[in-house]
């Protein structure tokens, strides 16, 4: 039903995650940006079947970044720093020293698939802002497809974009956007304070993420990155 789908999501978990995420050197731990993923996760399946194809392609990605993350021994100069996959920068200086990322051709290091992640965050970042911006009556399909076209239809191909424009019309209302983000069916009398609560929660989540894409998009930057095929 409705009201169970979803009923896994915590959306302060994401926060934790996220805010956990960046140490004071500006660092991107791996294992926490993946753990906050893994809840947005769980929030794409609770907006509903349609949006299954988008949320298998994520963890997909997840599950690569983790089998690299596992397999990757450290090298000899690499050692005192233990595992090459516990940052972004790690990862990056890790593959492009081992010539693991190809600038040419599409490979399948963790740089190029977490680039796709962060694109896809990005994503969510400008929806996620939207939605807690948004009022009664708004169509969540139509804040999600602005966000879409500004942040990962330029990515895309047009077969892929099609698909996801049928995906975008079965969301949910606003209503259950709210209910998913707080979390259960309030009294009718409650409904006001809880939104309230869930939109202060939602800002705080979306500005952990906005840092963490930030510092993301600046390494990724700094290492001509922002093209890997
Ligand atoms: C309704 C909530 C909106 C937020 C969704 C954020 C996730 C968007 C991911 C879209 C994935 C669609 C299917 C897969 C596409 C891949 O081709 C593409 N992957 C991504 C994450 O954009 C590119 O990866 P590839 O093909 O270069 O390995």
């Amino acid at each position: 039903s409705r009201l169970c789908r979803g009923r896994d999501f915590q959306i302060h978990r994401v926060l934790t995650a996220f805010n956990s995420a960046v140490t004071g050197e500006r660092e991107i731990l791996l294992e926490r940006y993946l753990e906050g993923w893994d809840e947005l996760v769980k929030f794409l399946e609770s907006l509903g079947t349609v949006i299954g194809f988008i949320s298998q392609e994520v963890k997909g990605k997840l599950g690569l970044v983790r089998e690299l993350r596992r397999g990757a021994p450290a090298t000899e100069e690499e050692e005192e720093g233990g595992d090459p996959y516990r940052t972004l920068r790690s990862m990056m200086a890790h593959e492009l020293r081992a010539g693991l990322v190809d600038f040419r051709r599409q490979s399948l290091s963790g740089c190029r698939t977490l680039l796709r992640l962060h694109r896809a965050l990005h994503w969510l970042q400008l929806f996620l802002r939207a939605v807690g911006r948004s009022s009664a009556g708004d169509s969540m399909g139509a804040l999600c497809s602005v966000a879409y076209n500004q942040a990962l239809a330029p990515y895309h191909s047009w077969l892929l974009r099609q698909a996801v424009g049928v995906a975008l019309v079965a969301l949910p209302d606003r209503a259950e956007f709210f209910r998913i983000v707080c979390g259960v069916e309030e009294a009718e009398e409650e409904k006001g304070e809880r939104e309230r609560e869930g939109r202060q929660l939602l800002e705080r989540t979306v500005l952990a993420i906005t840092r963490v894409y930030n510092i993301t998009q600046e390494a990724y930057q700094a290492n001509g990155m922002l093209d890997l095929p």
